[in-house]
């Protein structure tokens, strides 16, 4: 009878250590998702843009919506510019050397272009604020943000 219980003890730890071997190699060779996601073919990126209005305690703020846009070098972007706003705004990213047209209220502009050289881009405003014809507003200066460009 006590040999009988060794035997099953002596099973049970054969089984127990063979578990902990395939478990072991089983985490040892899982995918890591850092090395998986790393490599990734140039790819179209359809984004969007609208001028925002942040509007409270009197005041009102303008703002491009998103303020950074993320793209890898090499991807294409196709870029909708929407301006809801009542005043007119134009969206230029410096550095890429690209403008929408003039974005009068309710008025939309597409910019696609190769985002073919990596680094940190401004946009912003390039209709200064002129009340007399209705372009942009006293905020002017803020309606900026970043273009990123990963490599
Ligand atoms: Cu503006």
């Amino acid at each position: 009878m006590e040999r009988r219980r060794d035997g099953i003890v002596y099973y049970a730890l054969v089984v127990a250590i063979i578990a902990l071997i395939i478990s072991l190699v089983a985490y040892v060779g899982r995918e890591n998702p850092e090395v998986t996601s790393a490599p990734r073919s140039p790819t179209t990126m359809t984004l969007s843009m609208v001028v925002a209005t942040f509007s409270g305690q009197g005041v009102a703020a303008h703002r491009w919506h998103p303020t950074m846009l993320v793209v890898r070098q090499g991807d294409t972007v196709d870029l909708a510019v929407a301006n809801p706003d009542e005043f007119s705004h134009q969206l230029e990213i410096t550095g890429y050397n690209l403008k929408t047209k003039k974005l009068t209220p309710g008025s939309s502009d597409r910019l696609q272009f190769v985002a073919d050289q990596a680094g940190i881009f401004v946009f912003q405003c390039a209709l200064p604020h002129d009340p007399a014809w209705r372009h942009c507003t006293p905020d002017h200066e803020l309606m900026r943000g970043y273009l990123i460009v990963t490599e």
